[in-house]
């Protein structure tokens, strides 16, 4: 089996590449032109040499052509995106551009070379913005009113998604996944800058951590689990969307006391809150309810929210340390 994955480098990307290499894929993946990887250029080192990557752009049709007629993909993960909520309201057409009219990209030179290739569109918990549902879960029938540039790029991914399946009868399945965090995400989205920081106060490299909206809830799963889940996703003989989610949600100041305490220091005495962080519109709560994905595919995370935090102080303690 071949699996092209957009997004390679990112979280999501390298992890599933593992993944993929070890059910005995091959894989293939896409990388940008002066390609940033927020400080974890890590990521690939473990599969760098038994994965073949092309450069390409979701903003470059012509690009996505080239790479999906070399590689005939039986599977395609599209991961690609701008994907940080702040930045793109800095950013916004480059964000809809590449996060939302990337995947229409996609999905016509899948239309027009590859159409059997089974998709994955990466969409996002970020589409639902404030709406919630009677009983304070988010589920795929929850009414889409997203709150940021961001939100309404992947919200245009995710309806261009349902139009060609349904349209051309392509096999794409939509992951609405919530927050996913590891030790290797990007240091700017909020877990890993707690985390990141935190050590390094504790070490003495640094005094205080600077943050945003403290009060704003998050279900934060491992990056891991959430890779099995794509791949499961598209193992299924239909296409669909599913919720990808822990259904436990947390608010950034209960991650800052979590990380502080096992740190044995007080979050109070090091945050600053810093206007600079905030966005012009916010998401409050997030909560998701997985239960069709769970009853349909078996899917069950491992890591909770505080094994996966153990697991990413861990990571930075060694970082600082060697
Ligand atoms: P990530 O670490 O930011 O990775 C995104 C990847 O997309 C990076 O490899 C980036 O390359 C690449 N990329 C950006 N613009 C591109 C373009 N124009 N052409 C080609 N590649 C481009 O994100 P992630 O956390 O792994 O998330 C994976 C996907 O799931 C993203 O689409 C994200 O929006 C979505 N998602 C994430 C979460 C989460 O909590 N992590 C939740 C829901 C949905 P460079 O680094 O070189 O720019
Ligand atoms: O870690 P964050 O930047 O993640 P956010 O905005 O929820 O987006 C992530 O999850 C989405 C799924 O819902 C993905 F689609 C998206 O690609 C991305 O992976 O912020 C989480 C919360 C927000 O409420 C933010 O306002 O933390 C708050 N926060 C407070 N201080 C901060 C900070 N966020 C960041 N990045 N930096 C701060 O200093």
């Amino acid at each position: 089996m071949k699996a092209l994955i957009t997004g390679i480098n990112g979280q999501d990307g390298s992890y599933l590449s593992e993944f993929l290499l070890e059910k005995g894929y091959e894989v293939y993946g896409i990388l940008k032109r002066n390609s940033v990887a927020e400080n974890q250029t890590y990521r690939l080192d473990s599969v760098y040499s038994n994965v073949k990557l092309f450069y390409a752009d979701m903003t470059d049709l012509s690009s996505l052509i080239r790479v999906i007629s070399e590689v005939q993909p039986d599977e395609i993960y599209n991961l690609a995106a701008q994907s940080h909520v702040r930045i793109s309201f800095d950013q916004p057409i480059y964000t809809a551009n590449s996060t939302g009219l990337g995947t229409l990209n996609l999905l016509e030179a899948v239309r027009l070379i590859k159409p059997d290739s089974k998709i994955y569109q990466a969409s996002s918990s970020e589409m639902f913005g404030n709406s919630i549902d009677f009983d304070g879960f988010q589920r795929e029938n929850t009414p889409l009113i997203p709150v940021s540039p961001y939100g309404c790029a992947k919200t245009f991914s995710h309806n261009i998604c349902r139009n060609y399946r349904h349209s051309y009868n392509l096999f794409v399945s939509s992951g609405i996944l919530f927050n996913h965090e590891s030790p290797r995400r990007g240091t700017n989205f909020v877990t890993n800058k707690v985390v990141k920081e935190a050590v390094k106060i504790k070490l003495g490299y640094s005094k205080e951590l600077r943050l945003g909206n403290l009060d704003a809830t998050r279900d934060w799963g491992h990056a891991k689990d959430y890779v099995k889940a794509m791949w499961m996703m598209l193992q299924l003989e239909k296409a669909d969307d599913f919720v990808c989610a822990t259904g436990i949600s947390h608010s950034v100041k209960d991650l800052c006391e979590y990380v502080f305490s096992s740190l044995d220091m007080d979050y109070r005495d090091y945050v600053v809150v810093d206007e600079k962080f905030f966005r012009p519109e916010e998401l409050d709560d997030l909560k998701g309810d997985s239960t069709k994905l769970r009853k349909t595919t078996g899917w069950e995370p491992e890591y909770t929210f505080q094994t996966m935090l153990d697991e990413m102080i861990d990571y930075w303690f060694k970082f600082y340390m060697i």
